[in-house]
C-alpha cells in the first residue's frame, strides 16, 4: 500500500544540513523547506482562502481541538472533509490537540488513556485521546495528521520529561493502530524529550522505529532561550532518517527559520505572522515595523519596498497606521497579507538559495539587512 504523503528529496547544501525536497501529498506537492499558515479554526484569520493560495502558500496547519469544540468534527464530515468546508484545495496538516489542551493549564488532567479537559468556550468536559484525535482528524481529512503527544513545560526535570516522552510513544502506537486509511491521509510521529538530548535520543529511536512517512520534533520553543533550542535542535535533526519529512512544530519567526533550515528542517508553522498583523506589526525586509508609531503618521511609502505583496502595490504605511488607529477591520486583513507573503516569499528565497548553494550568504544577508532579532 502506498502511503498518502511521501518525501523526495532534491538535494542538500554543500555547508550544512539544510536540504531542498518536496511532500507530495494527496492535494499537491510541496516544495520544501515550507512555512505553513496557520489556519486554526478552518480559516487563516482575516484572509480569504484565494490570497493564500495567490501569495503561494502550498499548505496550511489547522487544529483538531478547535475544530472539535466548534463547529464539531461530525459537521466537517458532513461538509465533505475541511478541504470543502473551508474552499482550500490545497495541502492541510492538522495538529493533534495535544498541544492545545496542554495549554489549557489548570483546565486538564492527563491520565494514561489520555487528557481530560474542559471547553475553554463553555467549561463543558471532553476527553481527548489518541483514539479520538484520529477519529477527529479522519473526519476532517486533513492529508498530514499529527499524534497525539504530550509537550513537556519547560522546565521540567528529567523524570518527568521521560515519562512524559514515553507515554507520548505508546500514545503514537494507539494512534497507529487507529488510523487505517494510510493511502488517503498519512500519520506523523511526534518526538518529545525536553531539553535532554540523551531522552531525545529515545524518543527518536521509538518514534522512527514505527517507520511513519514524517516526523515533527515537539518540545521545542516553549520558553528556553534560543542558544539551548538551537543545540538540542541541531541533534534531534540527526536522530532522524534522511527519506523523511522533518517538521519542527510552532516555530516560524525568521531567524527560527533560518536556524531550522541551517539543521536540516523542512517544515514549520507559526501564528506569529499573523497575529502580530492583528498588533499593528509588520514583517519586512528591513526588520520589524511597528505601524502604531507615530512616526508614520506621515510617511506614504509602502511597508516594504522589496516586497510586492498586495498591501504593499497599493497602499502606505500612513493609511495602515490610520486603519489601525480606527481599529477598522482591513487593518487586520492588509497586514496579514504582507507578513504571510513575506514568511512565504523568504521560503522561497531559502528554496532557490540552497538550489545554487548559497544559503549562508543569503542568510547573512538577511540577517544583515534584518537587523536584530
Ligand atoms: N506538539 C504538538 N503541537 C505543537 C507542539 C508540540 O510539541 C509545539 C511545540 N513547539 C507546537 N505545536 N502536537
Ligand atoms: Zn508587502
Amino acid at each position: 500500500m502506498k502511503h498518502a504523503v511521501s518525501y523526495e528529496l532534491l538535494k542538500t547544501d554543500n555547508r550544512t544540513k539544510a536540504r531542498r525536497g518536496r511532500v507530495h501529498t494527496p492535494h499537491g506537492t510541496i516544495e520544501t523547506p515550507v512555512f505553513m499558515p496557520v489556519g486554526t479554526a478552518a480559516t487563516v484569520k482575516a484572509m480569504r482562502p484565494e490570497q493564500v493560495k495567490e501569495m503561494g502558500a502550498q499548505i496550511i496547519l489547522s487544529n483538531t481541538y478547535h475544530l472539535y469544540l466548534r463547529p464539531g468534527h461530525e459537521i466537517v464530515r458532513e461538509a465533505g472533509g475541511l478541504h470543502k468546508f473551508m474552499n482550500w484545495d490545497r495541502a492541510i496538516l492538522t495538529d493533534s490537540g495535544g498541544f492545545q489542551v496542554f495549554s489549557l493549564g489548570a483546565l486538564r488532567k492527563i491520565t494514561e488513556e489520555g487528557v481530560e479537559f474542559r471547553s475553554h468556550i463553555d467549561g463543558s468536559k471532553h476527553m481527548l485521546s489518541p483514539e479520538k484525535s484520529m477519529e477527529i482528524q479522519n473526519a476532517l481529512g486533513s492529508d498530514i495528521m499529527m499524534a497525539f503527544d504530550e509537550c513537556a513545560p519547560y522546565p521540567a526535570d528529567r523524570d518527568y520529561v521521560k515519562n512524559s516522552l514515553e507515554r507520548t510513544t505508546r500514545w503514537l502506537k494507539r494512534c497507529k493502530d487507529y488510523h487505517k486509511d494510510i493511502e488517503r491521509q498519512s500519520l506523523f510521529g511526534i518526538m518529545q524529550g525536553g531539553m535532554y538530548k540523551d531522552l531525545r535520543y529515545e524518543s527518536a529511536m521509538q518514534v522512527v522505529d514505527l517507520d511513519l512517512p514524517g516526523y515533527a520534533i515537539g518540545g521545542l520553543s516553549v520558553g528556553e532561550p534560543k542558544e539551548l533550542m538551537l543545540d538540542v535542535l541541531d541533534d534531534c535533526v540527526d536522530y532522524l532518517p534522511k527519506e523523511k519529512a522533518r517538521y519542527l512544530m510552532g516555530v516560524g519567526s525568521p531567524d527560527y527559520l533560518f536556524e531550522g533550515v541551517e539543521r536540516g528542517v523542512d517544515m514549520f508553522d507559526c501564528v506569529l505572522p499573523t497575529r502580530i498583523a492583528r498588533h499593528g506589526m509588520a514583517m519586512t525586509s528591513y526588520g520589524r515595523v511597528n505601524i502604531k508609531n507615530a512616526k508614520y503618521e506621515r510617511d506614504f511609502e509602502t511597508l516594504d519596498p522589496e516586497c510586492d505583496c498586495y498591501t504593499c502595490r497599493n497602499y502606505s504605511k500612513a493609511y495602515l497606521r490610520h486603519l489601525y488607529k480606527c481599529d477598522e477591520m482591513l487593518s487586520a486583513m492588509l497586514l496579514s497579507n504582507h507578513n504571510l507573503h513575506f514568511l512565504v516569499n523568504m521560503m522561497g528565497n531559502i528554496r532557490k538559495a540552497i538550489e545554487e548553494d548559497r544559503f549562508l550568504e543569503y542568510k547573512n544577508e538577511f540577517y544583515t539587512k534584518y537587523g536584530r532579532f
